[in-house]
């Protein structure tokens, strides 16, 4: 470790060997390959593959009216209450074939790539049936490629009450349990479980039951938690062990402290935060208090994040939640991967890694937080090869 807790090395040399890091140095201390291709930076700052660990950038349609009447003083929970909101999706995913869905959501994913990120979540929620829930799992897995982005998937069927269930959120949740759950499974479509534990999407005792049959089948569990009201959904993400509590506006100290001991990662979405003209902000002095890592993401998702920026996410997260330029690059890269559970692999330039770097014309790591300009990304690899 070196300055600012980023470890720079102004005359570092990095080694890929079959598509992973195999040497990590000084020049002065590089011992001599043969026959290996070399390739000069010029200068350029060459840092981990940018991870996005929150994103549901697989769905269809628009939701810029729903925008223009919260600025007209229409809230997001009357939005949604009145049928809008998260279900306006679900209806316009519903009704997208699987390629069309696909051919929707490919721009989105080559706007991350352009920004060097080479891992990226996404969630489904936007179908709320079987058939819709692993049509939109499949378009996720499908984005995914060994040579431009590693994509993980989160199960998220408990997004909100699908209009079949009206009125009846615990049969919704057994649905989920037992039809949606074992497919999804033995299929293999998902990495990790995911839910929204919110007053517009469902209790903290519905999400302890989704959670504890989760665990049945191994996965490990992730929860959208204390974004627009306290639930206490940090503390209960904290009891299942889950890889990360997103959002977490609300969230006490005491559930920060549960988090710490618990491995939480918290993921902070300061887009949404935004977009929604939310004036609730995370307790990042508790976070950094209890050593919680803290991971930025754009949240990409129609109606309260429709961003593909994660530069952007990572100014806002310094400028609006307060975090050092450090803090956020971090929030995108190791704290990133440890919100997918996968910090043994990506997240950092470690020997052993994959060799997912990005390359990029800037003075210093910090103008990638401190600017708000078009990426400056020179190159980047995915598994040691050029993308
Ligand atoms: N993530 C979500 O899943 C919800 N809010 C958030 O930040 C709702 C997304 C939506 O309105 O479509
Ligand atoms: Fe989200």
């Amino acid at each position: 470790m070196t300055r600012g807790g980023l470890g720079e090395n102004l005359d570092g040399v990095l080694v890929v060997t079959d598509g992973k890091i195999s040497w990590v140095g000084s020049e002065t201390d590089l011992p001599s390959i043969p026959s290996a291709e070399e390739y000069d930076a010029e200068g350029a700052w060459l840092l981990p593959g940018l991870i996005d660990c929150h994103t549901h950038l697989v769905y269809a349609g628009c939701r810029a009216h729903e925008y223009e009447a919260r600025l007209c003083g229409t809230t997001y929970q009357e939005i949604c209450n009145a049928g809008g909101g998260i279900l306006s999706t679900v209806q316009a995913t519903r009704e997208a074939t699987e390629d069309e869905l696909f051919q929707v959501s490919f721009p989105r994913l080559m706007d991350f790539v352009s920004q060097g990120v080479t891992t990226i979540d996404i969630k489904s929620g936007y179908g709320l049936t079987l058939e819709s829930e692993l049509k939109m799992m499949r378009v996720a897995r499908r984005l995914g490629s060994d040579y431009t982005m590693d994509v993980k998937v989160g199960l998220l069927a408990a997004h909100t009450c699908p209009p079949e269930f009206t009125g009846r959120a615990d049969d919704y949740i057994d649905y989920i349990i037992n039809e949606i759950l074992p497919v999804v499974a033995e299929q293999n479509l998902a990495d990790y479980v995911d839910a929204f534990t919110e007053t517009v999407g469902f209790t903290p005792e519905q999400t302890k039951k989704l959670f504890t049959a989760a665990q049945r089948y191994g996965l490990p569990v992730r929860l959208h938690a204390d974004q627009l009201s306290n639930l206490e959904g940090a503390s209960l993400a904290a009891d299942f062990m889950a890889l990360s509590a997103d959002h977490v506006e609300f969230t006490s100290e005491e559930s920060v402290a549960k988090m710490a001991n618990a491995g939480t990662v918290a993921g902070l979405l300061p887009t949404a935060f935004y977009f929604l003209r939310e004036t609730q902000l995370p307790p990042i002095e508790e976070l950094r208090k209890h050593s919680v890592p803290m991971a930025v993401s754009t949240d990409c998702n129609p109606g309260t994040s429709p961003s593909t920026n994660l530069l952007l996410a990572m100014n806002m997260a310094s400028t609006l939640f307060g975090l050092t330029p450090v803090e956020s690059l971090l929030g995108v890269t190791i704290n990133a991967a440890k919100a997918l559970g996968i910090q043994d692999k990506v997240g950092s330039l470690e020997v052993g890694k994959q060799a997912d770097l990005s390359l990029w014309k800037i003075d210093h790591p910090r103008d990638l937080v401190a600017k708000i300009t078009a990426p400056r990304l020179k190159q980047s690899w995915k598994n040691g090869r050029l993308i």
